[in-house]
C-alpha cells in the first residue's frame, strides 16, 4: 500500500489493544501529526505512587520499549522491588517492575511538586523519544469502579487481583462530573483531519474519555470525521474481557452492540470480515460502514490497518 497522504490525526485509546493500532499509525504517518488522548480511569495509587497504566502502555509501546510478551510493562524487567515490598506483608497483586518503577516513581514527584498529569505524561514521553502528543483525558483523577454483587472494587482490583471472575452489575466512573478535560484534548478532536477511536474496551477504555464533560459533544460535532474500528470481531473481544463485561451488562457481545454506543459520533464504523453481515444494521443506526482486517498479529498487520484508516 502507498504511503499515507498528510494528515492530522488525533486518536482515543485505552492500553494494549490500543497500542497495536497506535504502533501501525506511528509508522505510516508523520509521528508529529499524531495525538493520543489516553483513557485515565485505570489510574491507581499504589504503595503511594501514581500509577497510569494506559498512558506508560501507549507510551512505551510509541518508544519500542513495551515488553512484547504481556503488551504492559518494560521489555526484559525484573520484579526484585516487588518481591521485598511482599516480605513486609504489602498487597503485591499488581506486578510493579524495577525498571517500570522509575516512571511511577518520577510521575509521582512530578504531581507531588505541583505539575499536571499532561505535563507529567508530556515529559515521560519526550523523555522516552516519543514524537506523537501522549493527553491524559483528564488532569482530574477519575478511577472506574466496577460493581460487583459483592460490593464496588477499583477496576484494577476487578482486572488483575480477581482475574475479572466477579460478576458486574454497573460501572462508575468516579468524580468524572466534575472532572475537565486535559488541556488540548478539545481542540485535538476539533482541529484534526481525522479522529481514529481505537479498538479499545468500549465500556472501560473509551468510556470514560467520552464520560469527561465536553468530549462527546466535540466528537458529535466532527462526526463525519470519526472512524472507529471495533475490538470485537466474531463476538470476542480483541483483547481483554470487553466480551464478557458486555454480555453481563446486557448490552450484548457483537459488532453491532459496539456500534450502538458510538452511532450518535461516529461517522464510519470499521469492521473485520468475519462481521460483514451486520453491515445493514450497523448503517441503519447512521454511519458508513468500512470492512477491513482488524485483527493485529504481526507489524505488517498494525501499519496495514493504519494506512487502510487513513485512506478512507
Ligand atoms: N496487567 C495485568 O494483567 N497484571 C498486572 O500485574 C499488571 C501490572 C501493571 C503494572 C503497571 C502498568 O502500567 C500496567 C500493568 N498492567 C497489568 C496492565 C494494566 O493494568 C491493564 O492492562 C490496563 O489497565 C488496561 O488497559
Amino acid at each position: 500500500m502507498s504511503p499515507a497522504k498528510k494528515q492530522t490525526v488525533t486518536a482515543l485509546a485505552g492500553g494494549v489493544g490500543a497500542s497495536k493500532l497506535l504502533l501501525g499509525l506511528y509508522h505510516a504517518m508523520d509521528p508529529g501529526d499524531l495525538t493520543i488522548i489516553v483513557n485515565t480511569g485505570d489510574d491507581i495509587t499504589m504503595h503511594g505512587l501514581k500509577i497510569s497504566p494506559d498512558l506508560d502502555i501507549v507510551t512505551y509501546t510509541l518508544a519500542g520499549i513495551v515488553n512484547p510478551t504481556t503488551g504492559w510493562g518494560i521489555r526484559g524487567e525484573t520484579f526484585h522491588f516487588l518481591k521485598r515490598l511482599g516480605t513486609y506483608g504489602r498487597e503485591i497483586w499488581f506486578n510493579l517492575g524495577d525498571r517500570d518503577l522509575a516512571t511511577h516513581i518520577h510521575r509521582t514527584d512530578l504531581l507531588a511538586h505541583g505539575k499536571t498529569l499532561s505535563q507529567a505524561a508530556d515529559h515521560i514521553r519526550t523523555s522516552l523519544g516519543v514524537k506523537s502528543r501522549i493527553l491524559p483525558m483528564s488532569d482530574q483523577p477519575v478511577p472506574t469502579i466496577i460493581e460487583t454483587a459483592d460490593g464496588k472494587i477499583h477496576f484494577q482490583e476487578y482486572l488483575i487481583k480477581h482475574r475479572t471472575e466477579p460478576g458486574i452489575k454497573a460501572i462508575h466512573f468516579h468524580n468524572v462530573k466534575h472532572s475537565h478535560p486535559a488541556p488540548g484534548v478539545l481542540e485535538a478532536i476539533c482541529d484534526a483531519d481525522k479522529v481514529i477511536i481505537c479498538p479499545s474496551n468500549p465500556l472501560i477504555s473509551i468510556g470514560p474519555i467520552l464520560a469527561v464533560p465536553r468530549v462527546r459533544e466535540q466528537l458529535r460535532a466532527r462526526k463525519e470525521s470519526v472512524v472507529a474500528v471495533c475490538p470485537i470481531v466474531g463476538g470476542k473481544s480483541l483483547k481483554g474481557p470487553s466480551d464478557k463485561m458486555m454480555m453481563q451488562l446486557g448490552i450484548g457481545s457483537s459488532a453491532s452492540a459496539v456500534a450502538k454506543l458510538y452511532a450518535d459520533f461516529t461517522g464510519t464504523f470499521v469492521i473485520d470480515r468475519r462481521d460483514a453481515k451486520q453491515s445493514s444494521a450497523i448503517e441503519a443506526l447512521g454511519m458508513k460502514v468500512a470492512i477491513l482486517p482488524t485483527v493485529m498479529r504481526t507489524r505488517n498487520d498494525k501499519r496495514k490497518l493504519a494506512l487502510a484508516l487513513l485512506a478512507l
